[in-house]
């Protein structure tokens, strides 16, 4: 864990050139560093200034000019990180910044770490973990949908739920005390029958919750569509279909693309992961060998599998074997070079029952337009049903999510076997402190490190 009695400073602001820059300095010295470098236009001092004024003025490294400035001072703990603060707003040059942050540093203030002042933020308990992992969702949100998630996530969407969770349990294990303490009391099996239902409830209410995470991976990491089939059947050919533009390369001979290629678009608002992958075949040839095997793992890991198939040979043996591992649910049929026949009457239909097809010629870009449609249809069908959740879990409140549903359930099953009232106590209060892992209370010291390390720095 970094030192918190530290004071600190970052660029807080992008990299490059902009209109405005800015530099945080946080911690106990803020006022005094930020006193050193700034002579405010009216010759106020930054201690005399009140809570959250704005004063302006120049920096001085010494006696060299640095910039023109505004200085905004917040006093701890009505802060971001809940210590004293300064901003100073300046010009946005590189140099400019760097130079402010040098002349910072001369005076002993400490350089900030990637995530360093959220990190400070949450352990002055200014923010949780769920909201400060929504700052990152927030400024890394490539679409729509995870910037409203992100910001509702940070104003305490997902906060508020974990809160109510942890609260009802924190009632049930109080009854369970009390009718141990007070047995006399309490009717027999009273607290239990409650429970019962209760527990259920709360399960329900866990399983929606875990419903969005496949939702949250893909408007985080986007939708895996993977192009798979036998060599030479057009799968590079609609990969630059779909993103109009000649990315890979496409050539009459089979075995062409050996890497998997990975390139990004949106789909009508969907974050798409495209991959295309080598064609799969039996070969001698090492490289294309381990393409193969790429391939057959991008479309085991994929969301949905574009399996292509070339129209004018018809669907052949090997496309069958291919076939029979794949899950219809999770995958459009393409049959490709519509081009080259007259009849599109699909002769194999009855072999691949239960798969849904798309005619297409990525050649002549025909039909892409009625894929992309079917495409936007499976995203919002299917398994993916996100409901009206204003919160989309990621991996790591999955992952605790998960634990809190055991450790009910294993209450559920207790309470179903008979067991005492104390041993039910301690299941639930495993699944309070799965909760707390999730808004952080309960997480282990170097995992809030861990998850703070992935922030840029400034932040
Ligand atoms: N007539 C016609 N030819 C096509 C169509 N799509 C692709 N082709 C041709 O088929 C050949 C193979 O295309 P690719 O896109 O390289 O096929 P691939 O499936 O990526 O092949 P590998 O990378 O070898 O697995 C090229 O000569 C393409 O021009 C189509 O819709 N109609
Ligand atoms: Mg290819």
């Amino acid at each position: 864990m970094f030192d918190q009695q530290e004071t600190i400073a970052a660029i807080i602001t992008a990299q490059g050139m902009g209109a405005m820059g800015a530099v945080r300095i946080s911690g106990s010295e803020a006022f005094e560093a930020a006193q050193f470098l700034f002579r405010s236009k009216k010759g106020t001092l930054i201690q005399d200034m009140p809570h959250y004024a704005l004063a302006y003025g120049w920096i001085y490294d010494g006696d060299v000019l640095l910039d023109q400035a505004l200085l905004l001072k917040m006093k701890g703990p009505s802060s971001f990180t809940g210590e004293d603060v300064v901003e100073l707003q300046c010009h946005g040059g590189p140099l400019v910044l760097a130079r402010l942050l040098q002349a910072l540093v001369s005076r002993g203030i400490r350089m900030a770490k990637p995530g360093e002042f959220s990190q400070r933020a949450f352990l002055n308990g200014k923010i949780d973990l769920t909201q400060a992992e929504s700052v990152m969702d927030l400024v890394s949100s490539s679409n729509r949908v995870m910037a409203e998630v992100a910001v509702q996530q940070l104003q305490g969407s997902l906060s508020g739920k974990i809160k109510a969770f942890k609260e009802k349990i924190i009632g049930w294990i109080a009854s369970i005390e009390a009718e141990i303490d007070f047995p006399d009391e309490f009717p027999v099996g009273l607290v239990t029958s409650v429970f019962e239902s209760e527990i259920k409830v709360m399960i329900q209410q866990i399983d929606a919750l875990l419903e969005t995470a496949a939702y949250g991976r893909i408007y985080r990491e986007g939708l895996r569509l993977v192009f798979y089939g036998r060599p030479n059947v057009g799968k590079s050919s609609l990969l630059n279909g779909l993103l109009q533009q000649k990315r890979a390369i496409v050539t009459a001979e089979p075995g062409t693309t050996r890497d998997v290629l990975e390139e990004r678009m949106m789909i009508q608002g969907i974050p798409i992961l495209l991959m295309d992958t080598a064609g799969v075949r039996d070969t001698g040839n090492l490289a294309e060998q381990e393409g193969v095997e790429r391939a057959r793992g991008a479309a085991a890991q994929a969301d949905l599998v574009l399996f292509v198939l070339d129209l004018a040979q018809g669907l052949t043996e090997e496309d069958l074997l291919l076939l029979r591992d794949l899950d219809p649910e999770k995958t459009l049929l393409i049959a490709n070079k519509a081009d080259l026949v007259t009849d599109r009457v699909l002769s194999f239909e009855e072999k691949v029952k239960g798969f849904e097809v798309c005619i297409l010629s990525a050649m002549e870009q025909e039909g892409i337009d009625a894929l992309i449609q079917k495409i936007r249809e499976r995203f919002e069908s299917g398994t993916l049903t996100a409901g009206n959740e204003a919160v989309l879990i990621n991996r790591r409140q999955e992952g605790a999510l998960f634990q809190v549903r055991k450790s009910l359930e294993s209450a559920q099953e207790g309470l179903l076997r008979g067991e005492t009232t104390d041993m039910l106590s301690i299941d639930l209060q495993d699944a309070w402190s799965y909760l707390g892992e999730i808004t952080g209370e309960t997480v282990k010291e170097a995992v809030v490190t861990e998850i703070f390390a992935r922030f840029c720095l400034g932040k």
